[in-house]
């Protein structure tokens, strides 16, 4: 996918200097449907695990839930003009899934369609390409009663999903996603419980991170069978570059064991048809490898046509920690991660720019030919609102240039990446943390629902312009 109506000015774009990105480079902002859409239980929406679980008492920082949340479902045609105004070329959303099958399964309800099908014609007339996710953890409920992700029956109603909305929006949408970061999916949803549905269960965490890998390889050819023919289809995952403290064996193996449940369990077979041989055996080792099919892998291997990639910081582990509760890397419970003294944003992850290059380049030397968009980056600081209204979030706009500049360099080293998608266009429901973590580069008061673009914003409007980071 490229961005049609990419406006770059040919001086800039020629100026070295200027750290130009390729011609055509997408520029966009990314979102998800539970936490922006609100609208709760309207037309039909049915309830879905992040409903009941932000709803749970505990669960959710000062009791937040999405029911309201920046109300993007009555305002997206705001949106959709702040994105056009701000200059950017694409927009990544997700589709609620129980606005399309309240209950998980059965025919679409025409009312989900029609909203997400209003959103996409309100972004092309802009100019603006539609991203689609058509799943950001939104599961719903009736499915999870059913077993949810640890149990197998849910990667094929998924793939009957996926058809509806292709079926629908196959002739509009050409960039088609069909998870997000299924390491959280699994492994917080079911492993260490603190996102929905709250399971504390380390062997059906890996049993539902390879249901949901099936999901994605059943949904691909559903969505192909509508979809145009240009359209391109991909999964996003989130990685980690994972450094060992030291050489000991103790720590290389921590290194090792978090790296192969981070990132390689996801890519690897997705881009590769089929598990490595370590990550089979860490299968084996926590919950058996009977739920994996003879067919599967082949399906899940189903040929994608870019990798989403998405990044907000890299880990040093050592080995020898003693187990500490429940952990989101099931059989590495006594890996130990170390505080690296770097710079942190709000909801404290350390900042490591250059993990983003390495990052790209070891995806690219691993899977070379690979097409990569970056489809979520940025951070979350605390905003100080002037007297004025301004909000100069320096912060924010520091971060995502560096990790700008580190696209460029990976590109430079020989990476295919297309795009980025900036996380995020406006402060939303940072799931277990509720709405204190800001990730906008547009401010919402959640009391007035009113949207103001802060300084990052208007900066990355600029450099969407240029096709170019400034000097
Ligand atoms: O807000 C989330 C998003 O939903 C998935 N990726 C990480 C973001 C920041 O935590």
């Amino acid at each position: 996918m490229t961005a049609e109506n990419d406006p770059v000015p040919t001086a800039l774009a020629r100026t070295p200097a200027a750290a130009s990105f390729p011609p055509g480079f997408l520029w966009g902002v990314a979102t998800s449907a539970y936490q922006i859409e609100g609208a709760a239980g309207r037309d039909g929406r049915g309830v879905s695990i992040w409903d009941t679980f932000s709803h749970t008492p505990g669960k959710v920082a000062n009791g937040h839930n999405g029911d309201v949340a920046a109300d993007h479902y009555e305002r997206y045609e705001q949106d959709v003009a702040l994105m056009s105004e701000l200059g950017v070329g694409g927009y990544r959303f997700s589709v609620a899934w129980p606005r399309i099958q309240p209950d998980g399964r059965g025919p679409a309800d025409p009312r989900g369609l029609d909203f997400y099908g209003r959103l996409v014609d309100s972004l092309l007339e802009k100019g603006i390409q539609p991203a689609l996710t058509l799943y950001h953890w939104d599961l719903p409920q009736a499915l999870e009663d059913r077993g949810g992700w640890r149990s197998r029956d849910t990667a094929f109603r998924f793939a009957e999903y996926a058809q509806l909305v292709s079926e629908a929006l196959g002739d509009r949408v050409k960039f088609w996603g069909t998870l997000n970061e299924p390491w959280c999916a699994a492994f917080l949803g079911y492993g260490n419980g603190i996102h929905a549905p709250g399971a504390v269960d380390p062997a059906g965490s890996l049993r539902a991170a390879h249901h949901l890998l099936l999901g994605h390889g059943l949904a691909v050819p559903a969505i192909r069978a509508s979809a145009a023919p240009d359209a391109e289809v991909g999964i996003t995952l989130n990685f980690y570059p994972v450094d060992a403290d030291s050489g000991s064996t103790a720590d290389l193996d921590a290194a090792h064991r978090i790296d192969l449940l981070q990132n390689r369990l996801f890519l690897d077979p997705v881009v590769e048809g089929s598990y490595p041989a370590d990550v089979r055996e860490h299968f084996e080792r926590v919950c058996g490898t009977g739920h994996i099919e003879t067919a599967d892998e082949k399906i899940i291997g189903a040929p994608v046509d870019f990798l989403g990639v998405n990044y907000y910081t890299s880990y040093r582990v050592a080995g020898g920690g003693e187990p500490d509760g429940p952990s989101p890397w099931p059989g590495a419970e006594d890996v130990r991660f170390i505080d690296r003294g770097l710079p942190r944003t709000g909801i404290g992850w350390e900042i490591d720019e250059d993990g983003l290059r390495r990052q790209l380049v070891r995806i690219h030397r691993d899977h070379p030919g690979l097409k990569m968009y970056i489809t979520e980056n940025g951070a979350a600081f605390d905003d100080t609102v002037e007297a004025d209204g301004r909000i100069e979030d320096a912060d924010r706009a520091a971060y995502i240039e560096g990790h700008l500049r580190a696209v460029h360099r990976a590109i430079e080293e020989g990476a295919d990446v297309r795009g980025y998608f900036l996380w995020s266009l406006l402060d939303n429901f940072e799931w277990a943390e509720g709405y204190g973590m800001r990730f906008g580069v547009v401010r919402v008061d959640f009391e007035s629902q009113q949207r103001t673009p802060k300084r990052s914003a208007l900066w990355y409007g600029s450099v969407a312009l240029a096709n170019a980071l400034p000097d």
